[in-house]
C-alpha cells in the first residue's frame, strides 16, 4: 500500500535552536506542515526577502503557497494571540484562512489560565520556573485533569462552558491569594473576539485528516516547539514546559502511528542557550558568554528575555539524540563562532564524587563540564555557498561532533537568511 511519510523536526537543547528557519528551508519538500505541542510560548523567527516574521502558534509552512498547515490536538491555543498573529500575517500579504486547519481537540488557553500561570509562579517564590506567562502549564494541567476547554467546544454552548471554567479558575486564584484582576474584562472581550475570528478557519479532526493525507502518498513535516531539555518527562524537570517536546509528542499530538515516522531532524546550535530558570551545566558567566549573546542576538522572541549562553554540550546532545531517535543533525548559528580563538565542547560531566560520566544523570545541577578545546577558524563563512569552502579547523570540528554524537550533520546554517544554509553532500 502506498503511504506518505512523516518527518519530525525538533530542538535538541532548551529551545530557540532556530527551528523556524529550518522548517522554512525544508517545507518545499513537504505537502503539509503540522504543529503537535506547545502554544504561544514558542516564537519561531523566520527571515527572508529582508523581512523578519515571528510565528507563535502558526506552523512555519504558512509562507509557502499550496501547503496545508495543521495545528494539532497536542497544541494549546490562545484565540486572542492567534488572531493577532494571523492578522499580522494577513497584513504582510500572507493570508491563511485557506491554508490553516485547526484540530477540534486542541485545548484553549483562557485568560484565567494566564493569571493562574502568574499566580502559581508567584507562589513558588525563589523556585520559579521562569515561564513565559502564556498560561501553558495551567492549560495542560486542565487537559490532563479532564477539565479542559477545546476548540470543538466553540461550536456549542460556548459561553456557558467558558463561564463554568472561569468560575473554577477564580476559586483556584482565590486559594492562591491572587487579587490582581486588572484588565481581565478587557482581555476577555478581546479573547472572545479571537474566538469569533477562529471560526473563519476550518476545524478538523486532524488525526483523520493527517492519516488520509498519508494514505494519499503525501508527506508531512511535524514542527516541534521548545526543545528536548524542556520536555516534561525527559527535560530538566521541574524547569521544563508542560508538553512532550520529543519525537513521541508528534505521535500523540497529531494521532500518527510511530511506524509512520521517517526522518527525525534534530536541531542544535553550535553553542547552547536557555531562558528561564533551571540547570545549565555549560553556562558561561564571563565575557565569552556575553560575546556569544551579543553576536548571536540571544534574546527571547516571545518575552525579549536575555538568554543564558554557554558552550555546546555533547553529553546533553547525545541524550537528546537518544530519546528522540534523531536520524540527522542540523547545526544552526555556526557563524556566531566564526571569530573565536578557542571553541569548547563538553564531552563529560564530573560528578560530585569526582567520577566522570558520559551519560546524562538524573540531576545535572551539580555536575562540572569536562571540555575538549578546538582551535577557532577565524573565517567569515556567512557568504559561503558550499562545504568545500569550509576552513580545515571547522571541518575538523564538525567531524569530531559527528563522531562523538554518532549522527550525521546534514545541514549547517551560516546566517539568518534562507540562503545562508549549507546542505551537505
Ligand atoms: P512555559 O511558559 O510554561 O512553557 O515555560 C516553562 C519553561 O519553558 C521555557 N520555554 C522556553 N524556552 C526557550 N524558548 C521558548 N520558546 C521559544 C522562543 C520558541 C522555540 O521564545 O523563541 O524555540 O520554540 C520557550 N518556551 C518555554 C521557559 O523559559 C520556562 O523555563
Ligand atoms: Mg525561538
Amino acid at each position: 500500500m502506498k503511504t506518505g511519510k512523516v518527518d519530525v523536526l525538533l530542538g535538541l537543547q532548551w529551545g530557540d535552536e532556530g527551528k523556524g528557519k529550518v522548517v522554512d528551508v525544508l517545507t518545499p519538500r513537504y505537502d503539509v506542515v503540522a504543529r503537535f505541542q506547545g502554544g504561544p510560548n514558542a516564537g519561531h523567527t523566520l527571515e527572508f526577502e529582508g523581512q523578519k516574521y515571528v510565528l507563535r502558534s502558526i506552523p512555519s509552512g504558512i509562507f509557502q503557497g499550496g501547503k496545508i498547515n495543521i495545528i494539532g490536538n497536542g497544541v494549546v491555543l490562545a484565540p486572542d494571540l492567534f488572531m493577532e498573529e494571523a492578522q499580522d500575517l494577513a497584513k504582510s500579504g500572507h493570508p491563511l484562512t485557506e491554508r490553516l486547519h485547526i484540530s477540534k481537540k486542541a485545548h484553549l488557553i483562557m485568560p484565567t489560565h494566564r493569571l493562574l500561570d502568574r499566580a502559581i509562579e508567584a507562589a513558588k517564590g525563589k523556585n520559579k520556573v521562569g515561564t513565559t506567562g502564556k498560561g501553558i502549564g495551567p492549560t495542560y494541567t486542565d487537559k490532563v485533569s479532564r477539565n479542559g476547554l477545546r476548540v470543538g467546544d466553540i461550536l456549542e454552548n460556548f459561553e456557558e462552558k467558558y463561564n463554568k471554567h472561569k468560575e473554577r479558575h477564580m476559586r483556584m486564584l482565590k486559594a492562591l491569594g491572587w487579587d490582581d484582576f486588572s484588565g481581565l474584562e478587557e482581555t476577555e472581550k478581546h479573547w472572545m473576539e479571537g474566538v469569533e475570528y477562529l471560526k473563519k478557519f476550518k476545524f478538523v479532526d486532524s488525526e483523520h485528516e493527517i492519516n488520509s493525507i498519508l494514505r494519499s502518498g503525501k508527506n508531512i513535516l511535524c514542527e516541534g516547539a521548545q526543545g528536548t531539555m524542556l520536555d516534561v518527562d525527559f527535560g530538566s524537570y521541574p524547569f521544563v514546559t508542560s508538553s512532550n517536546t520529543i519525537c513521541a509528542g508528534a505521535c500523540t499530538g497529531l494521532g500518527i502511528g510511530p511506524n509512520k515516522v521517517g526522518n527525525v531532524y534534530g536541531i542544535m546550535k553550535a553553542y547552547c542557550t536557555r531562558v528561564g530558570a533551571g540547570p545549565f551545566p555549560t553556562e558561561l558567566f564571563d565575557a565569552t558568554g556575553k560575546r556569544i549573546r551579543d553576536l548571536g542576538h540571544e534574546y527571547g522572541a516571545v518575552t525579549g528575555r536575555e538568554r543564558r549562553c554557554g558552550w555546546i554540550d555533547l553529553i546533553q546532545l547525545r541524550y537528546s539524540i537518544m530519546v528522540n531517535g534523531v536520524t540527522e543533525l542540523i547545526m544552526m548559528k555556526s557563524d556566531v563562532l566564526d571569530d573565536f580563538d578557542t571553541i569548547k565542547a563538553c564531552i563529560g560531566y564530573k560528578l560530585p564524587d569526582g567520577t566522570v560520566t558520559e551519560e546524562l544523570p538524573y540531576e545535572i545541577d551539580n555536575v562540572e563540564p569536562v571540555y575538549k578545546e578546538f582551535k577557532g577558524w577565524h573565517t567569515d563563512m556567512t557568504k559561503f555557498t558550499s562545504e568545500d569552502q569550509f576552513p580545515k579547523e571547522f571541518s575538523d570540528y564538525i567531524k569530531f561532533l559527528e563522531d562523538f554524537l554518532e549522527t550525521r550533520i546534514g545541514i549547517i546554517s551560516i546566517g539568518p537568511d534562507r540562503d545562508q544554509t549549507i546542505v551537505r553532500k
